[in-house]
């Protein structure tokens, strides 16, 4: 099994990644931001709080996306692994995630961490925003909040993986397929 966590700050590339190593690896993307954005589409009752936090750039609430990751385990219990993108975000999701694993007898292989200076997220999301329709891209204010929520709540992630030595860090800056061959020189260095 696989199980990798794509971690890094808003607009660092994850989702970019995370489609290229589902296609060579073979694994089920788990974008916990998709599977709100889903939610919201669909006017569920839980899209409507998230879409409240969202839009503010706010995490949503870790019982809320630990349910969906649960859900989504429990539909894929033969699944080749996972690639986690945008979850753990925080300290207990990562802790609640170990949880879950264990029940499949199974744990994260590897934390693939994309390292992208403030400035440059700015300026892909706000690009981004030109086109994408996300609310939380729209402006600089709202993104510099994402960031601000990443530094406090989600960095501290980085450490709980370093701990268990699973953490390694990519520069997240320069063309895509040259970030996907780092990242799989990780994912496969960790694999062995
Ligand atoms: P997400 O959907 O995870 O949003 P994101 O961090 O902005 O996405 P990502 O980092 O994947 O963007 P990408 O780099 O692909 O979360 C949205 C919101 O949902 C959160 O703010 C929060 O409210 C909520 N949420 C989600 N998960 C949660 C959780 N676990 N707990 C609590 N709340 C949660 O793309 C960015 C742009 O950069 C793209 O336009 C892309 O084309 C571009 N790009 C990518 N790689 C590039 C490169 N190498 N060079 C130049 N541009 C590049």
């Amino acid at each position: 099994m696989l199980n990798i966590v794509l971690f890094g700050p808003p607009g660092a590339g994850k989702g970019t990644q995370s489609q290229k190593l589902i296609q060579k690896y073979g694994l089920i993307h788990l974008s916990t931001g998709d599977l709100l954005r889903s939610e919201i589409a669909q006017g569920t009752e839980l899209g409507l709080k998230a879409k409240g936090l969202m839009d503010a750039g706010l995490l949503v609430p870790d019982e809320v996306v630990i349910g969906m990751i649960e859900s989504k385990l429990a539909q894929n219990p033969n699944a080749a692994g996972f690639i986690f993108d945008g979850f753990p975000r925080t300290v207990p999701q990562a802790e609640a995630l170990d949880q879950l694993l264990q029940k499949y007898d199974q744990g994260i292989s590897c934390m693939v961490a994309l390292e992208v200076p403030e400035e440059e997220l700015v300026k892909r999301l706000l690009l981004r925003g030109q086109t994408s329709g996300r609310p939380d891209d729209a402006d600089e204010v709202l993104i510099q909040k994402r960031v601000v929520e990443y530094n406090t709540k989600t960095a501290p992630v980085a450490n709980y993986y370093a701990q268990q030595n699973k953490f390694y860090a990519i520069n997240g800056i320069g063309e895509i397929d040259e970030i996907f061959n780092k990242s799989c020189e990780v994912i496969e260095a960790c694999q062995a």
